[in-house]
């Protein structure tokens, strides 16, 4: 049996192409035309404040201050577009690489760090900003994220006819996510219930080091119909296609129209994480290939044929991404080590006396290690 085709760009929504010409799309222009000069200069501001965030955290990891990192490198535009799009009302479910999305939702991306330096497990506010914590385990958050999305439905805050109380939720994974049965049963639920949840399929085209035409013979998003949930593709690495695509569904599912299933086409440029040498599974003509598809680079072209880049402009924002640098670099090395009872911190909202019971164990538990006289065996009984 032949080999499935390799991965293509062919069909996808696009504003922008490569060099950064617009391309006039009939159904999506209007969603665009709000963004001037000004609206287009923050869309680059972003993608370059965290491209350099991410260049930051390889290196802390590399010199042992996380145990691990997940780039998010060449995935800037689909990230910061469909981000933009969102309303602070609306609530943003991430797998574990959405930087670009925490960025623009208003967390410190320090907190992030907490997580990969192994400290907690994510420490902003998951309400406050409308961004939950990040999800290691592969696919599964699709299900909290629908499961989401019908309580905002039952909430009465979906479809009401007023744009300023609709929500929705958008849910973030990638290609070898859509292998999961969560991902399947997700959309299952959401088809069902006419949930307001977008989901938000990053596809970088490898799944570690599975590329995705050993995960579905069709383009990802052709799965979505056949769950009764519509699709569509888009260019991932053009900011302005994937800020329209997210808002035209997010639009959408607020109104209770139901969900959509976006396949944002992109191309992970840096290893899966800090612990994957993709040299062993992947070409370089590849990668150089997709190094010209840089959707840093497209806007930037973009914005210069406008002649709406100035060199001031640049070395602004090149020096707004070494200060967020530094800041990250002083703060990550000056995180402490939490204590090992503060496990017990947030296990409830409110104390509970089992797990004070368990805490006080615990603490005497630890403390026996330094206690004269006292035994690690007598401490357990
Ligand atoms: C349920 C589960 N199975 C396996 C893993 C191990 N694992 C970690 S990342 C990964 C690949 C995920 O690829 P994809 O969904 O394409 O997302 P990407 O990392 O490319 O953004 C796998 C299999 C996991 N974390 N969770």
């Amino acid at each position: 049996m032949s080999q499935t085709s390799p991965p293509t760009d062919d069909g996808l929504v696009q504003l922008l192409t490569p060099t950064g010409e617009r391309v006039p799309h009939p159904d999506l222009d209007a969603r665009v035309a709000h963004l001037d000069a000004d609206g287009l200069r923050a869309l680059y501001r972003d993608m370059v404040l965290v491209r350099r965030f991410d260049t930051e955290a390889t290196s802390l990891q590399r010199q042992g201050e996380l145990a691990l990192f997940a780039q998010g490198l060449g995935q800037e535009a689909a990230q910061i577009g469909s981000a933009h799009a969102m309303s602070p009302r609306d609530h943003v479910f991430p797998s574990y690489r959405e930087h670009g999305v925490a960025h623009a939702r208003g967390v410190d991306l320090a907190q992030v760090l907490r997580l990969f330096r192994g400290i907690d497990h994510g420490g902003w506010d998951p309400v406050a900003h409308g961004f939950h914590l990040y999800t290691l385990v592969i696919g599964s958050h699709t299900l909290h994220a629908t499961g989401y999305a019908m309580g905002l439905q039952r909430d009465g805050l979906v479809g009401t006819g007023d744009p300023d109380r609709d929500a929705a939720v958008v849910v973030y994974f990638g290609d070898g996510a859509t292998s999961q049965g969560d991902v399947n049963e997700a959309l299952v639920f959401a088809a069902v219930n006419n949930a307001p949840v977008v989901f938000f399929c990053q596809n970088n085209q490898w799944a570690i080091s599975e590329p995705t035409t050993k995960q579905a013979r069709v383009p990802l998003a052709d799965r979505g119909p056949g769950f009764g949930v519509p699709s569509v593709r888009v260019d991932g690495n053009d900011v302005l296609a994937t800020y329209a695509v997210t808002q035209q569904a997010l639009e959408r599912a607020r109104t209770g129209g139901g969900p959509t299933f976006v396949e944002a086409f992109t191309y992970r440029m840096g290893a899966h994480t800090t612990s994957d040498d993709p040299t062993r599974y992947r070409s370089s003509a590849e990668e150089e290939y997709w190094r010209r598809r840089d959707p840093i680079d497209r806007l930037r072209l973009h914005l210069e044929q406008l002649g709406e880049l100035s060199a001031e402009f640049v070395e602004q924002v090149a020096d707004e991404a070494d200060a967020l640098g530094e800041r990250i670099r002083t703060e990550v090395r000056a995180m402490g080590r939490p204590s090992s009872a503060s496990m017990f911190e947030h296990v409830y909202a409110t104390p509970h006396s089992v797990v004070e019971g368990e805490r006080a164990w615990f603490e005497r538990y630890e403390a026996s290690f330094t206690d004269a006289g006292q035994s690690r065996e007598g401490s357990h009984r």
